[in-house]
């Protein structure tokens, strides 16, 4: 990955304090940060997530995720560092933003 994407330790420690606070928590078994979206509907869920998928592909940083009905599952992670980067936590904030949005 690029060197503008590597975090730095503090700036780890501050953005990881934030994105705790809207919900997402470090895996255990990986470097990789997780978070669960209950929606009210299946259109909603399929909704945000079609907007996600169109910031993934414009950013080229991809989700992995899984859905049933109004749950969404996100797991992020950069597989070119093998772990956090900055796009990680670029996109999470944007999840964040489309989710506060819906
Ligand atoms: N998404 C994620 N989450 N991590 C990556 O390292 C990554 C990606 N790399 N999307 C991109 C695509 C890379 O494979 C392509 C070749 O640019």
């Amino acid at each position: 990955r690029m060197a503008s994407d590597w975090l730095s330790p503090a700036e780890r420690e501050q953005v990881l304090l934030e994105l705790k606070a809207t919900g997402w928590v470090e895996l255990d078994e990986r470097d990789a940060l997780y978070k669960e979206l209950h929606f009210k509907t299946f259109n909603q869920a399929f909704g945000f997530m079609s907007r996600v998928a169109l910031q993934a592909e414009k950013i080229n940083h991809h989700p992995e995720w899984f859905n049933v009905y109004n749950k969404v599952q996100i797991t992020l992670s950069t597989h070119d560092c093998g772990g956090l980067s900055k796009k990680d936590i670029r996109l999470a904030k944007f999840i964040d933003k489309v989710a506060l949005s819906l």
